[in-house]
């Protein structure tokens, strides 16, 4: 794992030293600012050939598939009062390869299984500890976003995300986010439907990613997406997925519409606990 990293920059091959300490809070720093924090660079530049070609081998194992949603994933039958941004309807066209269709010894399955990756995770994101998800296909996905394709604007259910560029395309494909949009107490309705109809520029930060860099993001309260691909290369991110409690698990109607697949373990769980009631 150590010899992925660029260790000069980030150093993960001596936890606790006094780099490890000023890295960390360089992090939390950026978190603090607008919850989002990008670690350039963090895979070494000779490994980055490598990082796309898996990447571009697994691609075809995604579930492709253009679904109907709104910002806040809930069913687009849902009774909402007019002028609510959960009535605008956006097309989902990324698709997710799963965790068990990524072998063992890829570099982005190296990379997320990591503990020492997993320590530091954490003490950017100044949490306890963290873990994989038990979910077989969720904890480490590959996102791919095809030319023509985009993944609309959305909030994470999770309260931080863990991700890295693999594939740049030839142009979109941005990665966009709004700082803080919502709070743990209040929707703010109306940014969000300036954001939805495209007029909401002033709350938008746009993030200039290069494959290898590692973002972590707090994503619950900072709607963002990723913004149409254009030329003729597909977009690719691994997406790192931890919590703070083990044996997460989703339900069988999201692994349903992110994989097209259902296993028994998606079954036995029930909605995810939260600690908040925002919508998704
Ligand atoms: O692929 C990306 O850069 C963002 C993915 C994302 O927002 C998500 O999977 O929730
Ligand atoms: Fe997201």
């Amino acid at each position: 794992m150590t010899d992925l990293v660029d260790t000069g920059r980030y150093p993960l091959d001596a936890p606790g030293g006094v780099e490890w300490v000023a890295a960390v809070r360089d992090a939390r720093a950026e978190l603090a600012a607008d919850g989002c924090c990008v670690l350039r660079g963090f895979v070494r530049p000779e490994y980055l050939d490598t990082l796309r070609a898996e990447g571009e081998e697994l691609a075809p194992r995604a579930y492709y598939t253009v679904e109907r949603v709104n910002a806040y994933n809930i069913p687009l039958d849902t009774e909402l009062p007019e002028g609510h941004p959960g009535r605008i309807v956006l097309e989902r066209g990324n698709a997710f390869v799963a965790r068990d269709l990524i072998p063992a010894d890829t570099l982005i399955q190296r990379i997320y299984t990591s503990p020492v990756f997993q320590r530091f995770v954490a003490d950017c994101f100044e949490l306890d500890e963290l873990h994989e998800f038990t979910d077989p296909l969720a904890g480490l996905c590959l996102n791919v976003v095809a030319p023509g394709m985009s993944h609309p604007w959305h909030y994470d259910t999770n309260e931080f995300t863990v991700s890295m560029l693999t594939k740049l395309p030839e142009a979109g494909g941005e990665f966009e986010y709004c700082p803080a949009i919502r709070t743990r107490d209040a929707e703010n309705f109306d940014d969000v439907r300036d954001v939805l109809e495209g007029k909401g520029d002033r709350l938008i930060r746009r993030l200039d990613l290069r494959p290898g860099d590692l973002q972590l993001f707090q994503g619950r309260f900072a709607l963002h997406r990723v913004s149409p691909v254009r030329g003729a290369v597909q977009r690719h991110t691994a997406i790192f997925a931890y919590s703070e409690t083990a044996g997460v698990i989703g339900t069988a109607e999201r692994s349903r519409q992110l994989f097209g697949r259902v296993l028994p373990e998606h079954h036995q769980t029930a909605a995810a606990l939260r600690g908040d009631r925002l919508l998704d």
